[in-house]
């Protein structure tokens, strides 16, 4: 499409000559004519001194993975200023389950050492010693995460030897995560490195199988705005057991338990795909890639999981609850698709939205024309099958691979998983694409453009050139946005709203973006680029 071509070469324009050929590389317009795939540049570091949209390590894992877990409380040893950032920035929302005893909820609260001069000097070990054990006098929680910011690696910390006395002094799990903010390009380390730990230290340590006939974990749901507890809603009436949502709304007692489940759902590859695969690995559990946002794409996210237990009731009520939560939400959402229609969007998000939500848009007559991940890897744009091809870089190397191998007690075949035949197996495996993600690539039409850690820049040139309706955006990008006269809907924390996955995600999304594209608000603004032709005026910043 030769559109976009125009605009991808007046975003580049302004760049010297090294920058414009580093930033080509980090960008595919999708050619359907093209025999092959193209290969992205990702998982590599920011041009210095450019505005990125990207977090750190510890961002990834206090953030993203271990804050998360409700029943845990995480400590952030570090300066406040990373300590208080961590606090209630994202909207993982949890609730107490009636568990004996009944858990407890720290995911609202905020622990940090709050390092000050003289422990950087000094060293910040009996401070972050001397808090676990108020923590433990005060709280008692079931386990504790301690998590380090980058001060604490440059001071050469020890926050295993500390994590480990205290483990002899209270008898309760207390794991360290050297999750320095430097430690990786992006958050993405930070998932790494969370992974890792989880899979080492917690999965695996329990024994209490949740009864039902059909068990499943979703890995990589968050319950941001509440998405895990509506996919919950469907999947129990479906008639399958949430053994844990990893890690919205997780409780440390179902993550020990994470490995008797008989599949694993994977929701956000980016952040989780590590111990999906690592469980396959150790545990032989099969895991399933799906996609609840949207309609059509959880209807089949639904079908798909039904197939691998061959288990005709389970199918039965999968197409009852398909059919009625369908026919329940599509002629409600009937009056904001009259209003999205043929409208176009940009989503320059994360790891994984800006794919998912190709399909709910679509379920509203839109176009995503521009697709953006901040940090994702080669095989979220391009598929699994291009990994043993990524080349390792000195950040990279950074993060340990954990090199297991089957578990001599527990390793069951993924059929006896699944309680399928070896040939029933084989043939579910030619029918549903279990333990793969085809990355977003292969779901992006013609002329459609795909960027990979977008900054401020290229992201105010591609508005005003490209024109979306809609700009599925991050938190700080959101304001500037807006001031351009755009709507803009932030996709992280869903702007205070949700949930967006699932049925009355759906509803609930095309009501908000139906609302953000008719707000009269727009009538009072006149985008910069308007305003050049009707007054010849200087651009707006
Ligand atoms: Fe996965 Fe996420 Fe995302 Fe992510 Fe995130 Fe997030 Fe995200 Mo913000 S785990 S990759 S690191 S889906 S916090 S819930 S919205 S950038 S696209």
């Amino acid at each position: 499409m030769a559109g976009m071509d125009v605009t991808i070469e007046e975003m580049l324009e302004p760049y010297p000559d090294t920058v414009k050929k580093n930033r080509k590389k980090h960008l595919i317009v999708k050619n359907e004519a093209a025999e092959c795939c193209p290969q992205i540049e990702a998982n590599t570091r920011t041009i210095p001194g450019i505005i990125s949209q990207r977090g750190c390590a510890y961002a990834g894992c206090k953030g993203v993975v271990v804050g998360p877990i409700k029943d845990m409380i995480t400590i952030t040893h570090g300066p406040v200023g990373c300590g208080y950032y961590s606090w209630g920035t994202r909207r993982n929302k949890a609730r107490a389950n009636d568990t004996t005893p009944k858990d407890k909820v720290y995911s609202q609260l905020c622990f940090t050492t709050d390092m000050q001069e003289p422990d950087i000097v000094f060293g910040g070990e009996k401070k972050l010693a001397k808090m676990i054990d108020e923590v433990v006098a005060t709280f008692y929680p079931r386990a504790i995460n301690i998590c380090a910011t980058c001060p604490v690696g440059l001071i050469g910390d020890d926050i295993n030897a500390v994590a480990k006395a205290a483990e002899e002094r209270h008898g309760i799990q207390v794991l360290a995560y050297n999750c320095e903010g430097y430690k990786g390009v992006s958050q993405s380390a930070g998932h790494h490195i969370a992974n890792n730990n989880l899979m080492e230290k917690v999965i695996g340590t329990g024994t209490e199988r949740k009864p039902g006939k059909h068990v499943i974990n979703i890995l990589g749901e968050y319950n941001i705005g509440g998405d895990g507890w509506e996919l919950e809603r469907i999947l129990k009436e479906i008639g399958y057991t949430i053994n844990c949502v990893l890690t919205g709304d997780s409780s440390y007692l179902d993550i020990k338990n994470l490995h008797l489940a008989d599949l694993n759902l994977v929701q956000c590859h980016r952040s989780i795909n590590y111990i999906a695969e690592m469980m396959e690995t150790k545990y032989g559990t099969p895991w399933l890639k799906v996609n609840f946002i949207g309609i059509d794409s959880t209807n089949q996210s639904l079908r798909q999981m039904a197939k691998c237990f061959g288990d005709e009731n389970l199918e039965k009520q999968t197409e009852i609850v398909i059919e009625r939560e369908t026919a329940r939400v599509l002629p409600a959402m009937e009056q904001y698709r009259k209003i999205c229609t043929g409208k176009t969007a940009f989503a320059i998000v994360g790891g994984s939205r800006s794919h998912h939500y190709q399909y709910l848009l679509r379920d509203l007559g839109m176009e995503m024309i521009i697709a953006g991940y901040e940090f994702a890897h080669r095989d979220d744009y391009e598929g699994r099958q291009v990994i043993p091809t990524i080349k390792s870089d000195a950040d990279s190397k950074n993060i340990p691979e954990l090199h297991l191998t089957a578990d001599e007690k527990m390793y069951r075949e993924a059929h006896v998983h699944l309680n399928l035949s070896k040939e029933k197996y084989e043939e579910l495996k030619s029918q549903v694409p279990l333990n793969y993600y085809e990355g977003i690539y292969p779901n992006m039409k013609d002329g459609q453009v795909i960027i990979d850690d977008a900054n401020h820049h290229e992201v105010e040139v591609l508005i005003e050139t490209a024109k979306p309706d809609l700009f599925l955006s991050g938190v700080r990008d959101k304001y500037i946005v807006h001031k351009m006269g755009v709507a803009s809907k932030q996709l992280h924390a869903y702007d205070y709203s949700g949930p967006y996955a699932g049925y009355n995600g759906a509803l609930n999304f095309a009501r908000d973006v139906a609302n953000a594209l008719t707000t009269p608000a727009w009538n009072l603004i006149v985008p910069p680029w308007e305003q050049e032709k009707t007054e010849g005026s200087e651009k707006i910043a």
